[in-house]
């Protein structure tokens, strides 16, 4: 089922999430939940802690030509363990900071490893916009936004912006 996705700002986005030990019948229900969340969204990647759930899992699928089969990808305890030197920048967004932009330099290529669905280890090399969003959902686990890239006054004017948001669909 859909998941309700927190807004910036929420104390929840800024923690470092736990590592998941064992992937119960819930937590792969949770991924499942989060990849529909994501696919309605619409994105390309969701965090756990970004519909609440403090614990180190991701989903992702940056397949974005149309009529392409879709490659949807669970990640559990999710490590960068080599990164290239070379960059890329991209102009991220995120589903926890509705319709606001900016440019982000990451490295290029990252090779990642983590348990799947089904309990196993995985490692592959990731690149282009796969190697920018599976940077970006790490991030979450551990507390980190792509606004805390930008410059204090830029990040502000769209932690305000973020704040009268909520106000407003608090009041809807
Ligand atoms: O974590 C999230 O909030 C999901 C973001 C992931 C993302 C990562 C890197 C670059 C852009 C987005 C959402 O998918 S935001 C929607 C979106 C999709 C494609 C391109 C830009 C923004
Ligand atoms: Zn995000």
């Amino acid at each position: 089922m859909k998941r309700p996705i927190l807004i910036h700002p929420d104390p929840r986005l800024k923690k470092v999430c736990s590592p998941v030990d064992d992937i119960t019948g819930e937590l792969s229900k949770l991924a499942d939940d989060m990849l529909e969340t994501m696919y309605d969204a619409p994105g390309i990647g969701l965090a756990a802690p970004q519909v609440g759930v403090l614990y180190r899992l991701i989903v992702l699928d940056c397949v974005k030509e149309e009529g392409a089969a879709p490659c949807p990808m669970v990640m559990f305890n999710p490590e960068i363990v080599a990164s290239s030197e070379e960059t890329s920048v991209y102009e991220e967004g995120c589903l926890s900071i509705p319709e606001q932009y900016a440019e982000v330099t990451r490295p290029a290529e990252v090779e990642v490893a983590w348990i799947d669905q089904q309990g196993h280890p995985r490692k592959q090399t990731f690149d282009k916009l796969w190697a920018t969003c599976v940077q970006h959902e790490i991030d979450h686990l551990n507390g980190k936004l792509f606004i805390d890239y930008l410059k204090p006054l830029k990040r502000q004017m769209i932690t305000r912006k973020m704040q009268k948001l909520k106000r407003e669909r608090a009041r809807a």
